[in-house]
């Protein structure tokens, strides 16, 4: 045991530096905005977590299962309210567990959590709810009372599958006959999922007793017996003791993974609503310049200014180095793209009234159209200009998403994905 405790804390000292390294690229990402500094104050908890060594046990499991009975059994008090009645237990409730010092392991405090059933209100909501609760303890009780049904299978299926350590408790043990019992619990210890051990117990048993009744009869009670929970105890101080350490940096690293990932798709739409403001600013730029003199702006290679500091600009935002001729290389790469793909086939096919989602303005395409026959050509050059511009800058955004290459399909594909994408814009746009 000493091996795996010095093996433990080594763990979570990698884990720390670990933290601390995390905490530092995210401080350089910059713009302190609010998911940010979210994930910021995250990566503190856990940070404290680690370092305090808070060691969390959950119970988790069906309503009635006995998962607040065992954890007052544990703790030797009723903390945790229990009882016969659907959903004593509303919310989840963590206490720490001094007592456990019988085996309790150097640089760990322990804490149980109590958490409501996965069943206690209907509906998958709710289910993933206890789940998600579960994911922050470091071992996880899952308590049944026989045979698993479909829900706890299914909970089952998803701690395990995301690496939660899990202890399966068979509660209730008192309920069954002998050859009943053994039974199940085979079929408990041949379940699919990678459990760390099966136990048995009874958290709260107990015992039907004849009562003699003053007139001689006799009645049948049900009395509480003596809890028996040393199956439970004795697994639970094992894994502790080999694994405590170990198990607290890997959910400690596993939690900071999450909220990275969390980060990062922040990051990753803010980054492409961003580019999305660019193109369409740029759009509107040409479509007004083009319609308030649309004879001349008939000339797109006038505008290819506008497209090329578009893409300069797209690629400052996405952090890729590219010069003015690279850009321009780029826009007749594209331009040349677009005319194979026959867009003008496609413009008559989605028709005009696609350019006013796109562009993000309403372009009174027909309404003008009678009083002002000038300005309504302009319009619709202006519409086609700024059409234009917004294909060229998505593709040119998915080359840079794409780090600066077309990808394997190449540039014929991405195009026609962002032609789909102008298509899907304007049925919601209509
Ligand atoms: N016979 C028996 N009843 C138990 C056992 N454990 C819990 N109970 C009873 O089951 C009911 C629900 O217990 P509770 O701990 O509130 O379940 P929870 O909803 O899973 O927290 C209570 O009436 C308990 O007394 C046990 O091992 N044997
Ligand atoms: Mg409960």
């Amino acid at each position: 045991m000493v091996g795996a405790a010095v093996h433990g804390l080594l763990h979570r000292h990698q884990a720390t530096l670990a933290l601390e390294s995390l905490h530092q690229q995210w401080v350089a990402l910059g713009r302190p905005d609010q998911a940010l500094t979210q994930a910021l104050t995250q990566l503190e908890t856990l940070t404290a977590k680690l370092k305090q060594g808070r060691f969390t046990i959950a119970a988790v499991g069906l309503v009635g299962r006995g998962k607040s009975s065992l954890l007052n059994g544990l703790l030797g008090r009723p903390a945790f309210a229990a009882g016969p009645q659907h959903g004593v237990t509303r919310s989840a409730q963590r206490v720490d567990w001094l007592g456990a010092s019988a085996w309790s392991v150097e640089h760990l405090t322990l804490g149980l959590l109590d958490t409501p059933g996965l069943d206690e209100v209907a509906g998958e909501d709710r289910e993933n709810q206890a789940v998600q609760v579960a994911l922050d303890a470091d071992l996880i009780l899952f308590v049944v009372a026989g045979d698993p049904n479909r829900v706890e299978h299914c909970a089952l299926e998803a701690l395990t599958q995301a690496g939660k350590p899990v202890i399966l408790v068979f509660n209730k043990s008192d309920q069954y006959r002998p050859a009943d019992h053994t039974q199940i619990l085979a079929k408990l210890h041949h379940l699919p999922y990678p459990l760390r051990g099966v136990v048995t117990t009874a958290a709260a048993p107990t015992q039907v007793q004849a009562v003699a009744r003053p007139d001689g009869g006799v009645d049948l009670e049900r009395v509480a017996t003596a809890p028996d929970l040393a199956q439970l105890t004795g697994a639970l101080g094992q894994q502790i003791a080999a694994n405590g350490h170990t198990l607290l940096a890997l959910n400690v690293l596993a939690g900071a993974s999450r909220v990275q990932s969390e980060l990062l798709r922040h990051r990753a739409a803010h980054q492409s609503h961003q580019a999305g403001r660019l193109i369409r600013q740029a759009a509107q730029a040409k479509a007004l310049g083009v319609a308030l003199n649309p004879f001349t702006g008939l000339d797109l290679v006038a505008g290819a200014g506008v497209d090329t500091a578009l893409i300069l600009r797209l690629a400052h935002h996405y952090g890729v180095p590219m010069t003015q001729s690279a850009a321009l290389e780029l826009l007749r790469q594209i331009a040349l793209g677009l005319g194979g793909l026959g867009l003008g086939e496609w413009i008559g096919r989605v028709g005009l009234g696609a350019m006013r989602g796109s562009l993000g303005v309403a372009v009174p395409l027909s309404g003008g159209a009678a009083v002002l026959p000038y300005l309504a050509v302009g319009l619709a050059q202006g519409a086609l200009a700024g059409v234009m511009t917004v294909l060229i800058g998505r593709a040119a955004q998915q080359y840079l998403l794409r780090g600066a290459t077309w990808g394997p399909a190449g540039l014929q594909a991405v195009l026609r994905d962002v032609l789909q994408t102008l298509e899907v814009s304007r049925v919601r746009a209509n």
